[in-house]
């Protein structure tokens, strides 16, 4: 999606011009991928600005920088607080935040040890993911023939840049079979995630969805829904897909912070359920909406107003 300049990027703890907010092309991250990051919505409501989730953000952004020996040179505190300053200082309410901590210009060669540690946070409006129809009518999927990593090999956890190689493999292909977007398959086959969203079933009334063993990214919007399912009484199992399932489910849909919660309404052709949201997906949907809009009550303070 493409967007619109602001005004401030926060660059090692200094807002400088969008302009300003630049790299050496030797840089450690250009050749070898070397970053992690974070994608965070925030959106405006009755009530103000708030950042969703931002404490769990911030808190995976620097378990990803753990997995990958990376030490950055800001507390969690100083990250959530420069996240807040670059949506308050570029005057944005619904947007789209990037946080990405990475290798920077020291010396190149695969041993990534002796290039610092960059830190950056931008800001920038972003609409629906997948299209603004996508929310209520689904969107075409097909599953991928790239699967995801094995767990020995990239750590899926790790929300690293260079994971999407693989994702971008993933998406290049839906897009030349005519889907949306693509449905990868881990390293056993079973069902693992989209190129850059969580995957949700529902089946007789029950919720399924990938075990972390399924090389998936532990989703905080999963999480979200999940616990959003069992307040509304659902049954959620984290158990291991088979791709068959896929088909035969009465409702599939991707959950991300990007994608939010976007009904799937075919898979390989073959339609799911009614071809459209379903009931279940419908009311998450609506409850996690009104959550963000703060027409329900907040109540796992899952808001952080600016
Ligand atoms: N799996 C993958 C691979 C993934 O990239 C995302 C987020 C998720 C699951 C859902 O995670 P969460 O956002 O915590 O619920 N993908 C981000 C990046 C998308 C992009 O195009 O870039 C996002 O949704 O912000």
């Amino acid at each position: 999606m493409a967007w619109d300049e602001t005004q401030k990027i926060w660059m090692n703890g200094e807002l400088v011009d969008w302009n300003q907010a630049k790299l050496h092309v030797l840089s450690h991250v250009v050749h070898y991928g070397t970053s992690v990051f974070e994608g965070i919505r925030a959106y405006h409501n009755d009530n103000g600005t708030a950042v969703f989730r931002l404490k769990e953000h911030v808190k995976r952004l620097f378990d990803s920088a753990k997995i990958y020996r990376m030490e950055p040179s800001y507390s969690h505190e100083e990250i959530f607080n420069g996240i807040l300053d670059t949506v308050r200082v570029n005057e944005l309410e619904s947007c789209y935040i990037r946080p990405i901590i990475y290798r920077g210009l020291g010396e190149l060669g695969v041993n990534p040890l002796n290039c610092p540690i960059e830190t950056v946070i931008a800001a920038w409006e972003w609409g629906a993911y997948l299209g603004p129809e996508a929310l209520e009518k689904g969107v075409s999927v097909g599953v991928s023939s790239w699967r995801c990593m094995a767990p020995d090999t990239m750590p899926s956890m790790a929300k690293a840049g260079s994971n999407y190689m693989n994702s971008q493999l993933v998406k290049m292909e839906s897009i030349a079979n005519g889907y949306d977007e693509g449905i990868r398959l881990d390293y056993q086959g079973l069902v693992s995630e989209g190129s850059g969203e969580n995957i949700f079933l529902v089946d007789d009334g029950k919720i399924y969805t990938p075990t972390l063993s399924s090389s998936i990214l532990k989703g905080i919007t999963r999480d979200t829904l999940i616990t959003i399912a069992k307040d509304l009484g659902y049954e959620v199992i984290e158990q291991g897909i088979p791709r068959e399932m896929l088909y035969t489910v009465d409702e599939v849909f991707f959950s991300g912070t990007a994608a939010e919660l976007t009904p799937i309404s075919s898979i390989d052709k073959i339609t799911v359920g009614e071809g459209k949201r379903g009931p279940v997906a419908k009311e998450l949907q609506t409850t996690l909406f009104d959550i963000i809009e703060g027409k329900i009550e907040d109540k796992y303070n899952w808001l952080t107003y600016i």
